[in-house]
């Protein structure tokens, strides 16, 4: 973990270093950013080691101490945080660190490319039928649907069918990956997994906004939140769970976001690359200076260190 060997080699400054952002401890420019792929776009090789590395995690031990795996610990830490990161001005920043730390742990685990993401709004009108829930070469598709019990739509195909995440919400419920694909109504042509919520005509209704709570309100709760219910219902992972980063789709899910986050900046990179404001949890104004926390998983960040990803902390690009 390239975040603890920084903080190991500052030694004594423990409190300082851990205060200070990965970014402000590598200050080498930002040359060549690193290119984050559309799942389709990818080599096989590519995705094979970037699922292989998935697994991988849940073969290392816990970095929170607990006696689940690594890969529990994403769930975790997001369950932990939850309110002080959704509906509140850091839900994009806070993302985007979220995902930079599960895309270097994928790298401690062998992966060698870069976090990729699922263009949804792409795949809005046949969401299920999306690359990315290829039983090969994707992540395997949706649960068992003959039962609504929870722990039962168990995803039948793909890489994740061993898996067993530890937590549902805040308590340790081991259980298969869940998915249950919220289904359409094709004679209506309302189609599957709420894809009329993310579709390229929501998608440039939302990118009309002009300020950064703007933009953020809608995003989190309309495509962000529409993706997460299509995919997981009410009784699978990705559903509005506290613990859904089970679901190994939850990082390429927010790497599209991050991506439109980004395109949205792109628009007038002079004014909105640190485009920042709305509330902070406690109702008080958010500032470029607010702490992301991290529950002690990686070291705190600033919400400023994460609003430019060609930024030398980050480096990289869609
Ligand atoms: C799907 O779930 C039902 C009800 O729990 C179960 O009887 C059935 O065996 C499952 N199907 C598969 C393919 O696992
Ligand atoms: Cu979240």
């Amino acid at each position: 973990m390239k975040f603890i060997q920084t903080v190991a080699l500052i030694g004594a400054s423990l409190d300082a270093a851990l205060a200070l952002p990965p970014s402000t401890l590598r200050r080498q420019a930002c040359t060549s950013p690193k290119l984050r792929k559309e799942w389709s776009q990818a080599t096989r090789a590519e995705q094979s080691s970037y699922i292989q590395a998935a697994l991988c995690l849940a073969t290392k031990p816990s970095r929170l101490g607990l006696s689940s795996t690594l890969y529990d610990d994403f769930a975790r830490v997001h369950d932990i945080l939850f309110n002080q990161i959704h509906s509140v001005a850091a839900f994009l920043p806070w993302h985007r660190y979220f995902v930079q730390v599960y895309e270097e742990a994928l790298q401690e685990c062998g992966y060698t490319g870069n976090a990729m993401y699922w263009d949804w709004v792409a795949d809005s009108e046949a969401p299920a039928s999306a690359a990315v829930w290829d039983p090969i070469t994707g992540f395997g598709g949706n649960g068992n649907t003959t039962s609504t019990v929870w722990g039962t739509n168990c995803v039948l195909d793909g890489p994740f069918t061993g898996l067993r995440p530890v937590y549902w919400n805040n308590a340790a419920m081991p259980h298969c990956l869940l998915r249950s694909f919220t289904p359409g109504s094709p004679e209506d042509g309302v189609p599957e997994m709420l894809g009329a919520n993310y579709s390229p005509t929501v998608m440039a209704s939302i990118n009309l906004e002009t300020t950064f709570e703007g933009f953020r309100h809608n995003i989190e709760n309309f495509p962000h939140g529409a993706v997460h219910q299509g995919v997981g219902g009410f009784v699978g992972d990705m559903g509005p769970q506290t613990s859904s980063p089970n679901d190994p789709m939850f990082f390429l899910h927010h790497t599209q976001v991050d991506r439109l986050w980004w395109l949205w900046q792109q628009q007038d990179p002079q004014t909105r690359t640190f485009a920042y404001g709305g509330l902070r949890e406690d109702g008080s104004s958010a500032s470029l200076d607010d702490i992301l926390p991290m529950a002690g998983f990686a070291p705190q960040s600033t919400v400023r260190e994460y609003m430019d990803i060609g930024s030398a902390g980050l480096c990289y690009t869609y």
